[in-house]
């Protein structure tokens, strides 16, 4: 139907026919990825577009090669962009991703082993907040923190009290499987009393803090990183936020210190989320990410699951499947037989290993693009529950599934990308 659609189906089929695939699995199945969304077409057209032949080493203005001035452009327009959603000094919008976001904070705040708090992946935290196996662990001296036995809320008395002790070059806050608000101002009070450097890292929230429906780091933290493709709805990528004294250092030590070019395709995608974001539709799209995980949790403790401290105040939940006499691992793949897509999780203080878990992680993004309501969101409780009680019995199997087509058929994903009459079988 377009030729470049038609260039791709004739030059690879089997990649054209992966795409289309994709396209459709994404439409047919129900996603609950909390760190996964659905781009806008325009968003999808500028991540396609030419510039993914440019160069673009430097920044607006200070190129290192020729032909650099409508990257000029697409970039300048981003960090304009970002710096006016989130209220910042200044943006960095070339990471390419989140943990290469973080390695440009952690080379600017500190030198090889230095001592840096970060929260345990286990408790939600993220591989690159300090992880072993992660640059993170192996570069610098990581002191963990988490989540209190009792509440599994972060455990603000235990970070200070680390602080004082460890007294760290920086301390690092924010989380991948996290249900709850972060209190980022305490944070950034605990590393001025220590005289740490302080980075959060919004990857999850960033469309909740754009919004106003989670509070702002940007005042309080010294650096502020996030991916651009999770609640914000972009491209899969990265973004910094700093204060204006720490931008140059930061700057250099993304470009040359950690990357090379720029992926400046994404960069004018990241520019047309941001633009997105700042529409009052936004808002309101985010207000119902907040509203349907509210009612996915409700409907799930509702049907005798437990919410790992009890609920959310966010977009996303974790479930403990233990009770059930499921591992996460054995959730995630029942899930993924009635054609609902979730991730197996640790919870805080599991038992078992990050590759089995006692816990799915859901999150209501993607599904809120799709235009489901609270009405959906319970509906994907019960057939979630239906599921997770049904011990791999075929006929509740079909059951759901034939409910997740009728959801699904309701709410269609990039119809006209699945209609392509493509000459590939
Ligand atoms: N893998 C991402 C997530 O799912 O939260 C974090 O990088």
């Amino acid at each position: 139907m377009t030729s470049r659609w038609t260039a791709l189906a004739q030059t690879d089929p089997e990649v054209a026919k992966a795409i289309r695939a994709e396209a459709s699995r994404q439409h047919e199945c129900l996603e609950l990825i909390a760190s996964e969304n659905f781009v806008s077409e325009a968003v999808l057209e500028a991540a396609g577009s030419v510039f993914t032949n440019k160069y673009a080493e430097g920044y607006p203005g200070r190129r290192y090669y020729g032909g650099c001035e409508n990257c000029d452009t697409v970039e300048s327009l981003a960090i304009e962009r970002a710096r006016r959603l989130f209220g910042a000094d200044h943006a960095n919008v070339q990471p390419h991703s989140g943990t290469q976001a973080n390695i440009a904070v952690y080379m600017t705040a500190c030198k090889p082993g230095d001592t840096v708090l970060g929260m345990r992946l286990a408790h939600g935290g993220h591989l690159s907040h300090g992880h072993p196996l992660n640059f993170s662990g192996r570069m610098y001296r990581i002191v963990d923190y988490g989540v209190r036995r009792e509440d599994e809320l972060l455990d603000y008395e235990e970070l200070a009290a680390l602080a004082e002790k460890e007294k760290p070059r920086l301390i690092v806050c924010g989380a991948s499987a996290y249900p709850r608000k972060i209190d980022f101002e305490r944070i950034a009070g605990i590393a001025a009393q220590v005289g740490a450097l302080c980075l959060a890292d919004i990857a999850h929230i960033a469309g909740l803090v754009a919004t106003g429906l989670h509070p702002s780091p940007v005042p309080h933290m010294d650096f502020v990183s996030t991916t651009t493709h999770k609640t914000l709805r972009g491209p899969r990528g990265g973004m910094i936020l700093c204060r204006q004294e720490q931008a140059k250092e930061l700057d250099k030590l993304l470009f040359p210190g950690n990357q090379g070019g720029p992926l400046v395709h994404i960069i004018a995608a990241k520019a047309v989320c941001l633009q997105e974001a700042l529409q009052p539709a936004f808002a309101e799209y985010q207000r119902q990410v907040v509203a349907n995980a509210a009612a996915l949790a409700d409907t799930l403790v509702q049907e005798g699951m437990r919410l790992v401290s009890g609920g959310t105040d966010n977009h996303l939940m974790l479930v403990d499947v233990s009770p059930l006499g499921l591992t996460g691992k054995s959730a995630q793949s029942l899930l993924e037989e009635a054609h609902i897509t979730a991730n197996k999780n640790t919870i805080p203080f599991d038992p078992n290993p990050p590759m089995v878990g006692s816990g799915i992680r859901l999150g209501s993004p993607a599904l809120t693009t799709r235009g489901m309501k609270e009405a959906e969101m319970r509906c994907v409780g019960r057939l979630i529950s239906k599921v997770l009680h049904s011990a791999e019995n075929a006929a509740v199997l079909e059951e759901v599934r034939k409910k997740v087509r009728e959801l699904t058929e309701a709410f269609p994903l990039y119809a006209e990308r699945r209609s392509l009459d493509l000459p590939v079988a």
